[in-house]
C-alpha cells in the first residue's frame, strides 16, 4: 500500500500563509499552534469519555489514583494552560468563567485577547455525539500592561482569527485568519493536523435547515414564517430544505459549512435573546461564515457589527448560506418590520 509522503501540516500551512504576509510577526501563527496543542490534549481525553465507568467518573479517583475531572472543566483548564504563559496573550475569557481570566503574574502580556468556549455541546458527550472547542482572537486595543475587558468586549468584525475544533468521527480544526477558511484533520497515528479542506466555501443556498423546533410555539411570527418557508410553504421564494439538528453548534455549523445550510437559534418568549453567547459562539462562527462566503445576523444586523456590553451576553443567531440568511431577514422585515 502506498502512503502519501507529501502532506501539508497545520504548521507548514500557517507558515506559508505568514510568508505571504511579510508584516506578520509570527505571534498569531504560534497562538494557533497553542490552540492546536490544546485541541489534541482535549481530543485525547474525549476519546476516553466512554470509559468513565471503567476508569472512574468526574470527582472520583481512578485506578491509577488520579482524580477524574469533568471534561468541560478539563477542556477549560487545558485551553488556559496552553495560552496563558506564552507572552502572546494579554487577557482571556471563557464560557466557563464568570470573569476575565488574567495572565499569570510574571508573564509578559502579549498583543492578543483570546475568548473561547472550551467544550461546546457538552451535553452530547453522554450520547457519544460530536462536541467542539470554539475560539476567537482579537488584537488588544489597550496599549500596555495586562489586558482588560476593553480588549475582550470588541465587535466580531475586529477578530483577527477564529475557528473551532470538532471532536467528531475524526478530529478537525477549522480556522480563518482573514484569508479564507481552512480545515485540517488530525491524523492520530502521527499526532498532526493535516490540511484536508483548503479554502472552504459555502454554497449561496443550502440543502439543510437546523433549528430546535421544539421551541416553535414560543417563536415570533416572523421566525415561524421563515421556518415554514424552509419546510415548503413559500415555494415561489424558497426551495424546501431538509431538516438536520444535532444540538451541538460546532457540529451543526460544520455540516452546513460543508454541505450547505442555515442554522438558527432565535429568541423566544422564554429566552428573548436566544441561548447562544455572542462572544464565544456567535461571533467566531459568524467570522468563519463570512470568510466562507456565508452570512450571520441576529435578525436585524450582522453579528460582526454588534459591540458587546458583557462577556456572557446572549444573541439570537441566524447563520449559514448567504441567500438563506437573506431570506430570513426578508421574512422578518415583512412580518415584524425593523423596529
Ligand atoms: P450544551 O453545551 O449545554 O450542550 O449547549 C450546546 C449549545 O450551546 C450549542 O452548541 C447548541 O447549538 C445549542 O446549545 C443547543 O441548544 P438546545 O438544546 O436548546 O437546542
Amino acid at each position: 500500500m502506498l502512503h502519501q509522503t507529501k502532506v501539508t501540516t497545520l504548521e507548514r500551512f500557517i507558515l506559508d500563509q505568514e510568508r505571504a504576509h511579510p508584516d506578520a510577526t509570527g505571534e498569531l501563527t504560534n497562538l494557533l499552534y497553542d490552540v492546536a496543542l490544546a485541541a489534541k490534549i482535549i481530543a485525547s481525553q474525549i476519546r476516553r469519555a466512554g470509559l468513565v465507568n471503567i476508569l472512574g467518573s468526574a470527582g472520583e479517583t481512578n485506578v491509577q489514583g488520579e482524580e477524574q475531572q469533568k471534561l468541560d472543566v478539563f477542556a477549560n483548564e487545558t485551553m488556559q494552560n496552553a495560552l496563558n504563559h506564552t507572552g502572546r496573550v494579554c487577557a482571556m475569557a471563557s464560557e466557563e468563567n464568570e470573569e476575565l481570566i488574567a495572565i499569570p503574574e510574571g508573564v509578559t502580556p502579549g498583543k492578543y485577547a483570546v475568548l473561547f468556549d472550551p467544550l461546546d455541546g457538552s451535553s452530547n458527550i453522554d450520547v457519544n455525539a460530536a462536541v467542539g472547542t470554539i475560539f476567537s482572537v482579537y488584537r488588544r486595543v489597550t496599549s500596555d500592561g495586562n489586558g482588560t475587558l476593553t480588549d475582550l468586549l470588541q465587535a466580531g468584525a475586529n477578530q483577527v482569527a477564529a475557528g473551532y475544533v470538532m471532536y467528531g468521527s475524526s478530529v478537525m480544526m477549522v480556522y480563518s485568519a482573514g484569508h479564507g477558511v481552512h480545515g485540517f484533520t488530525l491524523d492520530p497515528t502521527i499526532g498532526e493536523f493535516l490540511l484536508s479542506h483548503p479554502s472552504m466555501t459555502m454554497p449561496t443556498s443550502g440543502r439543510y435547515y437546523s433549528v430546535n423546533e421544539s421551541n416553535f410555539g414560543r417563536w415570533s411570527p416572523g421566525i415561524q414564517a421563515a421556518v415554514r418557508g424552509f419546510k415548503g410553504d413559500d415555494l415561489d421564494r424558497m426551495k424546501p430544505k431538509n431538516s438536520r439538528y444535532i444540538g451541538s453548534l460546532v457540529a451543526d455549523f460544520h455540516r452546513n459549512l460543508i454541505a450547505g445550510g442555515i442554522f438558527m437559534y432565535p429568541g423566544d418568549t422564554r429566552n428573548p435573546r436566544g441561548k447562544l453567547r455572542l462572544l464565544y459562539e456567535a461571533s467566531p462562527m459568524a467570522y468563519l461564515a463570512e470568510q466562507a462566503g456565508g452570512a450571520a445576523t441576529d435578525g436585524r444586523q450582522p453579528i460582526g457589527d454588534i459591540v458587546p456590553e458583557a462577556l456572557h451576553q446572549r444573541v439570537p443567531l441566524v447563520i449559514g448560506c448567504a441567500e438563506d440568511v437573506a431570506y430570513v431577514k426578508t421574512i422578518l422585515m415583512e412580518t415584524e418590520g425593523n423596529g
